[in-house]
């Protein structure tokens, strides 16, 4: 039997940091499950990355240098091999070589080459007896599409699909089974095989499955779930922060069967063990969240319905631009709204701020021309289609992957969208300072790293001239802002008009 976990985002125990409500997540459900599983026989137990980043107790582990506290919790659960994703580069080279070396569990992931040496190596593993499984494991190749160059400096990313097919040709002889790992999704759909996004290679998953020689291609990235079989072999994704695994069945009579089913992590209990193992960086993390910072004076920030949020810019978009100018001296300055933002109370603790901005960004800014300032915000106005006359979210952000985030309102410019005008020609009426933007103009513009080197297929940005780079995270940037001000005045802008 192999257990796999995906996407863990750092959900350790069985509770939301925003309101302390009990969640049906969790590492802490993972390890007794593991325990069941292994009172009843043989079990490996696989991670596949994007563990090391998403609440705020690993905001403060990965700041603690001591033994990683994820490493010491894996260890306790005992896992037999991981596989690094995107976001475990979030915190630089530091952090996921603290957990790496701290781990008990050895590392895949070897299409990653850390000064021209492999990160990980493939495994065989002895099994049932006397059967031998080849563990691979890889990452999206795509990583430099979003994260900051310091972080990923003197890596380099291998084709996944090559990597995959010369370890398969060197392990296929030895091995009995062969596991695949990608830290990546699916390009296709799993049942039908049509293509569901454009082809970036961001997600190959599809390709890798067709690849001759694997019985279980263990996927994620994506949060999906799904189990399903392309060419014969048996492919798998389940959802993120520790929601759900994947129960993998290898029945090696009978040639090779590959058989698996998604469980949902609320059908276990909490372990102590594992609480106990967290609790010091645990409590450091809810003083750390309950610390009030200041006030905000002006509009209400929290946000009830995060569609209108978004059709009307709330002014929680105005607030967070207004910091981002203020700390920059940009002109224009553009943010989105993460997915399932909730916005503030008057009285902002970190609890706040770490529940609303939920990514470790920093800022850059860049200089832009009025040309590619259409662009970028056409891009963004995509967004937005019509449904019976009505406007509604563009599925393509809701599904397969909901990418809210990529939703970004400029400020420091008036524009409206006409959604009734096809993609490409919606944005009328840019103007700064009442002024028509010509395609001439220049300004410069504030915004995080993702989006400053593409991220969300923002092809016209990462080339731009960089003026600027604030290196220091955003959720910082807003605390110490309210902190410095005590009571921190929001000026809305409503700026942006959607029609149709
Ligand atoms: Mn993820």
């Amino acid at each position: 039997m192999i257990l796999a976990t995906t996407d863990v985002h750092g959900c350790v125990y069985a509770h939301s940091y925003a309101d302390g409500s009990t969640l049906g997540l969790g590492l802490s459900r993972f390890s007794s499950a593991v325990k069941e599983y292994r009172s009843k026989g043989e079990t490996l137990v696989l991670d596949n990355g994007d563990i090391l980043q998403g609440t705020p107790l690993l905001t403060v582990a990965n700041k603690t240098p001591h033994k990683h506290l994820l490493s010491q919790i894996l260890n306790h659960i005992g896992y037999d091999a991981v596989n690094l994703g995107n976001h475990d580069f979030n915190f630089g080279h530091e952090v996921y070589r603290r957990y790496l070396r701290d781990l008990v569990a050895p590392c895949l992931t070897s299409n990653i080459l850390d000064h021209e040496s492999s990160i990980g190596h493939s495994k065989l593993i002895r099994t049932a007896g006397d059967k031998f499984v080849a563990l691979i494991g890889v990452c999206t190749d795509y990583v430099p599409h979003w994260e900051k160059p310091a972080h990923i400096r003197n890596l380099t990313f291998l084709d996944p699909i090559e990597t995959v097919r010369k370890e398969i040709a060197r392990l296929r002889p030895y091995a009995d089974a062969v596991v695949v790992m990608y830290h990546g999704g699916l390009e296709r759909d799993p049942h039908s095989g049509s293509s569901t996004e454009r082809p970036t290679g961001e997600n190959v998953g599809y390709v890798l499955a067709c690849l001759d020689g694997i019985d279980v291609l263990i996927t994620g990235h994506q949060h999906r779930s799904f189990v399903a079989e392309i060419n014969q072999t048996l492919v798998t994704q389940s959802t993120f922060n520790a929601k759900e695994f994947v129960e993998i069945t290898i029945d090696f009579d009978l040639d090779v069967k590959c058989t698996a089913r998604i469980i949902p992590m609320d059908a276990f209990e909490r372990d102590e063990a594992i609480e106990e193992i967290a609790r010091p960086i645990e409590i450091e993390t809810q003083k750390w969240l309950d610390q009030p910072l200041g006030s905000v004076e002006g509009p209400s920030l929290k946000v009830d319905d995060s569609f209108l949020a978004r059709l009307h810019k709330h002014p929680l978009v105005s607030f967070i631009n207004q910091v981002q100018l203020e700390v920059s001296h940009a002109q224009l300055s553009a943010v989105a709204l993460f997915n399932n933002t909730t916005g503030f109370n008057p009285d902002i603790t970190m609890r706040d701020i770490v529940s609303t901005y939920i990514y470790p960004n920093t800022l850059v800014v860049k200089q832009i021309d009025g040309k590619t300032l259409k662009q970028f915000l056409e891009k963004c106005a995509e967004y937005f289609s019509l449904r019976d006359d009505r406007i509604i979210v563009n599925p393509q952000y809701d599904e397969p992957k909901p990418q809210h985030f990529n939703y970004d309102m400029v400020d420091g410019v008036d524009y409206t969208i006409n959604v009734s005008n096809p993609i490409g020609s919606r944005i009328q009426d840019l103007r700064y300072k009442g002024k028509i933007v010509s395609e001439s103009d220049i300004f410069t513009i504030v915004m995080n790293n993702y989006r400053a080197v593409g991220g969300g297929d923002f092809m016209m940005i990462p080339s731009l001239p960089t003026v600027s780079e604030i290196n220091r995270d955003m959720a910082e940037i807003l605390a110490e802002t309210i902190q410095k001000h005590k009571r921190y005045r929001v000026v809305h802008q409503d700026n942006i008009t959607v029609i149709r």
